[in-house]
Formats: C-alpha cells, structure tokens, sequence
C-alpha cells in the first residue's frame, strides 16, 4: 500500500516536527574503528524479490557460521512485502547487522538496524541524486533508525545491469579512474560518510583493483566494493587495492556454501598468498 507523501509532508508540517534520527551511529563507528584497524568486513546481499524461505534460512544460517559481518537486503524491484518478510527470518535467526540497500523508497523498513541512504553519484538522474530521498524523510521523520550517507557510483562491469538500466544512468567507463576518483571525492566533500563502488549485481566484471586503489589512496572515509565478485582471490585483491567492505550476492543465490571459503578470504586477506 502506497501512502502518499504530499499529504504526509503537509500534514507534519503544520506541527511541530520531532526529528527521529538517532543521534548516535553505532554501526557507522564500527565501521570506522574497522577501517582505523585495516579490519576488513564481508556482506551478504539478499535481494529480497522472490526468494524462497529454505534457501534464505540456509544463507543465514552459513553466514552466521562464516562470520559474515552485515546483511544488506535490497533490490531494484523489491517492495515493502518483499522487506517485511526478509527482514522477519533475518531477525528471527541471526544476529548480524542489517543495512537496507534501498532500490527504492517503498523498501525503507522499521526492522533493519541502518539504512545506506544511497545518492547515485555517477549518474544525473535527479531523481536519485536528490529526489527520493527528499521523498523519503516521511518515512525517516517517524521511525527511529540510523541513517548512513552513502555515494553510490556505478562502475561500467561489461554488460547493461538492471541497476544500469532501472536508474537510467549511464556508468562511468571503467578504464576512466580519474573520473571515479574525481566522483568519489567530490562525495566525501560533500559530506558523505561511505563510498560504493558498484559494478551491478551479475557484472561480468567486477569493479578493476586500480580503481580501487586510486580512489582508496585519497578516500578516508570507509569504501565499500561490490558486483561480480566470484571467488576468495577476486575479494582479497579487492581488499589489497583497499576496499574495506565486499559485497557479494549472485553467487551464494546459486551456491550458498561458497560464503565459508569468501569469509575466510576477508577475514584473513593478509595471510592468505594469492
Ligand atoms: C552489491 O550488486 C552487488 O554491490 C552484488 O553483486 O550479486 O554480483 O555479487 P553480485
């Protein structure tokens, strides 16, 4: 059900407004104190359209077991129903973190413990730089949740995504680093407390180490990589170049049990020889 924000809006206007962001941002300083510590985190996506519980209740239960550090559930597509019954098995049977990676407003959900307010910074849809998250704060004026500013760059990974072509924006060419590097920074001037580089759920491939590295050696703030990354090489390299965060999703949809050998990679990226 669709409520409608005009009227929300209106209607709060006409009262005094009690902001309820939360003032602190336990997951957010984690992150950092991660970050300060060179530990590096592994999430698990669950992108919450048509999954089926058996298969759900598997990965969370393997990720428990691998130590996976954070679920981001999230989709292009997803609705509010998809979230709801997401997010009530991941309550239900674990513990660990859960951000949601929105595709859209109507995936904002009480249950998650944090929300990646995503700004599709390398695209000009105005409707995703700036647009639903003013369309948002009906939701995030009334229910207490932490809110993580987060730029969002999709990275050109060798075939049209559905991010690509839900968003309608074109990625930045992944050859072109001083670009990324110059959209990267220009989103922590702005405030933004976590880079994404995105290369699209499926890529064929996954966002290249120099990027990384260039874009790792000026960022300070923690940088989060994910799209096609496949195998405990593939992470660990992106890791060396400086990611702090790997996502990973089409691949456990297909073979859940690879979560172990992926966590072990994160975790261990050191001592692991390539
Ligand atoms: C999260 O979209 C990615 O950033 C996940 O990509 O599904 O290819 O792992 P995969």
């Amino acid at each position: 059900m669709r409520r409608d924000f005009r009227k929300d809006l209106a209607f709060r206007s006409s009262k005094k407004i009690v902001i309820a962001i939360k003032p602190d941002s336990p997951i957010y300083q984690e992150l950092l104190r991660k970050k300060s510590s060179h530990q590096k985190s592994l999430a698990v996506l669950i992108d919450p359209e048509e999954v089926d519980l058996a298969a759900t209740l598997e990965l969370i239960a393997l990720s428990e077991a691998a130590g996976v550090d954070y679920f981001f559930v999230g989709g292009s597509t997803a609705h509010y129903e998809d979230m709801d019954k997401v997010l009530s098995w991941v309550k239900a049977h674990s513990v660990i973190p859960t951000l949601i990676f929105p595709g859209n407003t109507s995936q904002l959900h009480p249950a998650a413990d944090a929300l990646l307010f995503l700004s599709l910074l390398s695209g000009r849809n105005a409707d995703l730089l700036i647009g639903k998250q003013v369309e948002s704060m009906s939701f995030l004026l009334r229910h207490e949740m932490e809110v993580i500013s987060t730029g969002y760059l999709l990275i050109d990974g060798g075939k049209m995504t559905t991010v690509a072509y839900v968003s309608n924006t074109t990625p930045l060419p992944r050859d072109n680093h001083e670009m990324a590097l110059a959209t990267a920074m220009a989103g922590a001037y702005l405030g933004m407390k976590l880079i994404y580089l995105e290369a699209g759920s499926g890529a064929i491939h996954s966002v290249p180490d120099a990027m990384i590295k260039k874009i790792s050696e000026k960022l300070h703030i923690p940088l989060i990589v994910g799209g096609g990354i496949c195998t405990p090489e593939q992470a660990q390299n992106k890791l060396r170049a400086g990611a702090d965060i790997i996502v990973i999703g089409n691949i456990l949809e297909k073979d859940p049990n690879r979560i172990t050998d992926l966590s072990i990679a994160v975790h261990h990226h050191h001592n692991i020889t390539v």
